[in-house]
């Protein structure tokens, strides 16, 4: 499903989740907001290697430990759409993979996989991934668009390569999608990067992927946002998963 911010509602997004396995909401950045999140990028990627695997891509550079390098995200990241639609899919998250991806020129398509395999949970299963991703630059077939299985969520084999749809999308969209839905970066057989970063959340009861409390300093945790801190492992799963010394891990960070 494909909508507008000015029109995009949480039921919407869901519902374009629930059927599609995706919903695209264009505009939701400004083209101000894109520039600036790019420019933040630019000396990070320059000192960022290339991928070490066929998932990272050889000619693809990933940057991770995203919120301790830009507060670019920090706004994109506590949206209140996402967060609504997170509210409703997940109930209580946390930041799991937020990693700026530049697919380079003469990139391959990246391997189809779904985000929540890496939890060796029993399928079907309830959602415990949630993914967002931010393209910077436009997103198109020929520089490597995000490819999708629509409906993919509720397979129980492994779809073909010829079942994809590019996600393509203009920069400041955001796309989200459950860690179910079969999914892979593209190609780019162009000669320019493709930029996007994604946002990557999971249930609270889960190991995030990125252990963000070691990869943000704490010097840089305790001047962000409380919600910020919380996405970023700052918090408990009710009653009590996640506690330090017995009290709530926010105490750490007041010192
Ligand atoms: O870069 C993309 O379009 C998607 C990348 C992806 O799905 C991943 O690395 O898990």
């Amino acid at each position: 499903m494909r909508t507008r911010i000015e029109d995009a509602t949480v039921d919407d997004v869901v519902a374009g989740m629930q059927t599609d396995g995706y919903t695209i909401v264009e505009g939701i950045l400004s083209p101000a907001e894109v520039a600036a999140a790019k420019q933040s990028l630019q000396d990070v990627l320059a000192a960022t290697p290339t991928g070490r695997n066929d998932f990272e891509g050889f000619s693809t550079r990933r940057v991770y430990a995203l919120f301790a390098k830009t507060r670019a995200f920090d706004g994109p990241a506590t949206h209140p759409l996402i967060l609504g639609v997170l509210d409703r899919v997940l109930g209580e998250y946390q930041f799991s993979a937020p990693v700026g991806i530049q697919i380079g020129p003469g990139e391959k398509a990246q391997v189809l996989h779904r985000d929540d395999a890496v939890y060796p949970l029993p399928r079907p299963h309830q959602e415990v991934v949630v993914n967002t991703m931010w393209p910077l630059d436009d997103f198109t077939v020929e520089n490597g668009a995000t490819r999708l299985v629509p409906g993919s969520q509720h397979r129980t084999d492994a779809p073909d390569e010829s079942e994809t749809v590019p996600a393509e999308m203009p920069a400041g969209s955001v796309m989200i999608y459950p860690g179910s839905v079969w999914h892979g970066g593209g190609a780019n057989t162009t000669d320019r990067p493709r930029l996007g970063v994604i946002i990557e959340y999971c249930s609270s009861w889960l190991r995030p992927q990125e252990n963000h409390v070691l990869a943000v300093p704490r010097e840089v945790a305790a001047e962000l946002p409380e919600r910020l801190q919380e996405l970023l492992g700052y918090n408990i799963y009710p009653p009590f998963v996640g506690y330090v010394d017995g009290r709530h891990p926010r105490r750490v960070l007041q010192g």
